[in-house]
């Protein structure tokens, strides 16, 4: 890289413009780097040394106007016109709604060429939006500028769409520069890196095109991670190299103890149905709890709540299950509406447990429709305080801060005659983007329960890595 762009850079750190800690997007999600190009009004020097950058590329392009994209971009491209004599047009954010009504100001004519140029480029998507305005309007568009590629898959998605883009930082080179001068540390720079990595945008999108899932990883849902069991089922899972789920589907307190102490040193998580022990009492959470301590996993009660409100409220807190008292999560449908989420949250048992919302079920002829599954997850992700993240097959909670949880695994069978249907876990992990599977007959039918356990946890766990690699 030239002295220039690097002195350049250090210039963007010094103005504020390239901030790194803590930062909430306007998604919701915890970035710990963020670009704020608008603070380059605030020295005119450094908007003279984008232009300049900028126009390096631009002078070998054909066209007849400059596009800059509100609000960043504007500035550039004003200082662009003037520096090298190219007439300037805007792309408004919205139409007028009186007057004239245009959406792009100027003076133009169809047929005529246009460069667009942008801050950043992070999913493309407000790109393409943009792009496809000026098409409306009869200017034809072919390459697309930008300071910096966030490197989260806008860049090829405009590609996709035949534009060709030329950026004057990928968000790598400007790290290695910050890095080489002491301005960031290393646990910054790989922090940025990997949050770059897990939010290669419109993941719901990709997977509509067919492309397999980014990889989440544990450590940065737990970076986003809202509840504190959340964070406390990561440590779990990095610390046991373990993202199994056993569910304990049996039906006497004796069996379900033994079970809970043969796979407790494999797992991260022990799934309970309480209502099917035939002989429950307190006495069997009391002893459940210290296995659980013991061998350091968390209990997940899968009573699937799916009343009003009203009750169940009553169904989490009454006697004789008590449910509120002792389970770290409970699984909640929410077919009757957030309204659920917020029956439950008004208890103020949810400090201590944490609800997983039923998104999608496994079975063959499952009324989860896409349209469901999409709502199921929006209400998770308005309510990250009280939700660990969901039950689902095949659609992932974009926010990372969420986790995806997968029954139906089974390594042996492919269903059974009840409409189950099985999937393989390594498909789970790496194709799905699962988190945690969960897994019920398959281990505790198994003849040597502990052993099978043992192999489903090894196929899980490299899984993941597979994933991340
Ligand atoms: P299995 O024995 O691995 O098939 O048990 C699966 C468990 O997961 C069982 O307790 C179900 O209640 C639970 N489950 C499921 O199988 N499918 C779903 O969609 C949901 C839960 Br939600």
């Amino acid at each position: 890289m030239s002295t220039q762009k690097k002195e350049l850079v250090l210039k963007l750190f010094e103005l504020g413009v390239l901030k790194f800690g803590s930062f909430t997007l306007k998604s919701g999600l915890l970035s710990p780097f963020y670009l704020d190009f608008r603070r380059i009004i605030g020295d005119p020097n450094i908007l003279r040394d984008i232009s300049e950058q900028l126009w390096e590329i631009a002078k070998d392009l054909e066209f007849d106007h400059l596009c800059g994209v509100p609000y960043a971009a504007l500035s550039i491209s004003s200082t662009m016109s003037v520096l090298y004599g190219k007439p300037m047009i805007v792309k408004r954010k919205e139409a007028k709604k009186y007057g004239t009504k245009k959406i792009v100001e100027g003076v133009f004519e169809k047929g005529q060429k246009c460069i667009i140029l942008d801050d950043v480029i992070s999913s493309g998507i407000s790109m393409i939006e943009t792009l496809e305005a000026l098409k409306k309007e009869g200017l034809q568009t072919t390459d697309v500028l930008a300071i910096v590629n966030r490197m989260q898959g806008g860049v090829p998605a405009l590609e996709s769409h035949g534009y060709r883009v030329h950026c004057v930082y990928e968000m790598d080179e400007i790290l290695s520069v910050l890095l080489e001068y002491n301005k960031i540390s290393k646990q910054q720079a790989e922090d940025t890196q990997e949050f770059i990595r897990n939010n290669s945008i419109n993941f719901e999108q990709l997977r509509k095109e067919g492309v397999s899932v980014p990889s989440w990883s544990y450590r940065n849902i737990k970076l986003r991670a809202e509840h504190p069991v959340a964070k406390r089922l990561i440590n779990i899972i990095t610390a046991k190299r373990s993202n199994l789920c056993c569910s304990a589907d049996v039906s006497t307190k004796r069996e379900l103890l033994q079970l809970a102490n043969r796979v407790g040193p494999h797992i991260c998580m022990l799934k309970t149905h309480i209502d099917n022990i035939q002989d429950f009492d307190r006495e069997l959470v009391i002893e459940l709890k210290k296995i659980a301590e013991k061998h350091n996993f968390i209990i997940l009660e899968d009573r699937k709540f799916a009343d009003i409100g009203h009750i169940v409220k009553q169904q989490f807190t009454s006697p004789p299950f008590s449910i509120a008292d002792w389970a770290d999560a409970v699984t909640v449908h929410v077919i009757a509406g957030s309204s659920s989420i917020d029956a439950l949250r008004s208890t103020g048992y949810l400090n201590n447990t944490g609800l997983i919302i039923v998104a999608e079920m496994s079975t063959q002829d499952t009324l989860t429709s896409e349209n469901y599954t999409e709502q199921a997850i929006r209400i998770a992700e308005n309510n990250k305080d009280v939700v660990l993240g969901v039950v689902a097959q095949n659609y992932r909670p974009e926010s990372a801060g969420l986790m995806m949880f997968t029954p139906g695994i089974n390594i042996d069978s492919k269903g059974d005659q009840h409409g189950q249907v099985y999937n393989p876990p390594s498909e789970a992990f790496t194709k799905r983007g699962v988190d945690v599977m969960i897994v019920g007959r398959g281990i505790y039918q198994a003849e040597d329960i502990a052993k099978k356990a043992a192999e489903y946890r090894n196929i899980g766990w490299d899984s993941y890595q597979e994933r991340l690699n």
